[in-house]
């Protein structure tokens, strides 16, 4: 058995002052490194209301202030010392029963369970941890927090903004259903509360900011990921401060961890397939953002394609007795992941459209001069690069061919408000995260007619059901809007 005490904690996460770094920095080192970090400096209490509301003056989470304005919302609260599955128990509460039960545990019972000490002396006491609480969605008015720049070009969230990711025909789900609306959270927990080992949703990149509290992480590359699983691959440590089995995992005892103990006032910013247990040091308040974008939508899909390729091992022998074994798996994968090829397929397909809009735009109105205009315009060129050359694996492994829906109809989606809404997001999403003024005020006026040159689109092919159509759809595109400031790989 190897106790947590053991583990190889090799090193620390770089820690950096978020505001002397510019967004091409953040890219270059981590984003397209998929590096983490800490950043500092970037929690403003000006545009952070949070950091005022939520905290009392001797920095403790502000109990009565979340019970008299949120106090009536239904959150999931996880019981950190039973176990689930591969996560932790979870029931349904009223925020004011949590804040209740938070304040009667008090500090007394929590000092029992903090950290390694919890694991390993079985203490009984239930530590409750509120997760996973929708807060904008449920808030839109009240804004509780500016997200930095470097964590905008998020297209998780843009698209939920405007639609579903999976919808499952066999369920009535309404509209405003807020638990799959959104991927943009909040934690509190009190100390000894904690996250067990995982890699995030979608293999997603994540953003988590301490509003106040402090927090252990610990980390494994991506490298080392198979270390943490058993013979078959199939399960993985759930707590490393445990006892882990020898036998059960024999790679455990190798796996070279990365530490980092994040303070109030910092965000870490969290990669993509990076394995991470996370312990509340003190009662914690935490933001947490998942999100993805060119730079890691290839770990999307193939987490997809492995996915897939397990949920269609697992039936394998109805097979032949089966009139849909695709369809099957499909739904099978969007039960197991969240969601399936054509999902997946259908996001791509509505960012490429955006993104094509906008490029043509954005050429038309500024021309493919130097500054903030041309960066955008590159920016958007290698998100549609990046897109299709998904698309080109999707259609290597010869996903959703022969389909015979139609998963955008460009027309359609031109004349589709909930589109044009989304356009105007992306559009002022670019503009933001690349500081050209101009274009976010455009996006705040301009109409879909404006956006888009409808004698433009007859080169178009109209209609997208497969890889394949999106592919040349974005050669075309591509091929008549400014050359020069195109590179689409
Ligand atoms: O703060 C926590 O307890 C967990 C956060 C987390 O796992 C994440 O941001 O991915």
């Amino acid at each position: 058995m190897v106790r947590g005490m053991g583990m190889n904690i090799k090193g620390e996460i770089e820690r950096v002052n978020g505001k002397e770094l510019s967004y091409s920095e953040f890219v270059e080192r981590y984003m397209e490194k998929n590096k983490p970090v800490v950043l500092t400096g970037l929690m403003d209490p000006h545009n952070w209301r949070a950091c005022t509301d939520w905290v009392t003056l001797n920095s403790q989470p502000n109990f009565q202030f979340f019970s008299t304005h949120f106090g009536a919302s239904k959150v999931q609260v996880a019981d950190c010392d039973t176990r689930e599955f591969t996560d932790q128990k979870r029931e349904e509460m009223l925020v004011s029963d949590f804040i209740a039960r938070f304040v009667h545990l008090g500090e007394a019972s929590a000092v029992q369970c903090n950290d390694e000490t919890c694991a390993s002396n079985g203490a009984s006491v239930s530590v409750p941890y509120l997760k996973d609480w929708h807060f904008v969605k449920e808030y839109p008015e009240y804004v509780a927090y500016d997200t930095p720049r470097f964590f905008c070009d998020d297209w998780l969230n843009l698209y939920l903004d405007n639609f579903r990711i999976h919808i499952d025909s066999d369920k009535e789900q309404p509209n405003e259903e807020i638990c799959c609306s959104d991927y943009r959270f909040v934690y509190m927990g009190v100390k000894g509360s904690w996250t067990p080992l995982h890699a995030d949703v979608f293999r997603s990149y994540s953003w988590s900011a301490n509003v106040c509290g402090k927090k252990r992480w610990l980390f494994l590359d991506p490298s080392q990921c198979p270390l943490i699983f058993d013979r078959n691959m199939k399960n993985c440590v759930y707590n490393i401060f445990d006892e882990v089995s020898n036998s059960k995992f024999p790679g455990f005892s190798k796996a070279i961890w990365l530490e980092c103990t994040q303070d109030a006032g910092e965000i870490i910013f969290v990669p993509s397939g990076w394995y991470h247990q996370v312990h509340n040091l003190e009662d914690t308040i935490s933001i947490n953002h998942n999100w993805f974008n060119a730079y890691n939508l290839s770990w999307v899909w193939n987490l997809l394609l492995r996915d897939y390729n397990e949920a269609k091992e697992y039936i394998e022998d109805i097979k032949d007795i089966c009139d849909d074994f695709e369809g099957l798996c499909q739904r099978n994968l969007a039960a197991n992941t969240g969601m399936n090829f054509y999902d997946f397929f259908t996001f791509m397909s509505y960012f490429t459209l955006a993104n094509l809009v906008l490029l043509r735009y954005s050429n038309r109105r500024y021309g493919s001069s130097t500054g903030s205009s041309s960066t955008i315009a590159l920016h958007l060129s290698m998100n549609l690069g990046c897109l299709r050359k998904i698309a080109s694996e999707m259609k290597q492994m010869r996903a959703l061919e022969g389909n015979h829906n139609c998963v955008v109809d460009i027309i359609k989606a031109f004349e589709d408000p909930r589109f044009s809404k989304f356009c105007m997001h992306v559009g002022r999403t670019y503009a933001m995260v690349h500081e050209h003024s101009h274009l976010a005020s455009d996006f705040e006026s301009t109409t879909m007619s404006d956006l888009v040159d409808f004698n433009d689109l007859k080169s178009y092919s109209s209609q997208i059901y497969t890889p394949e159509d999106l592919i040349k759809f974005v050669d075309n595109g591509v091929a008549e809007a400014e050359p020069s400031v195109l590179r689409v790989a």
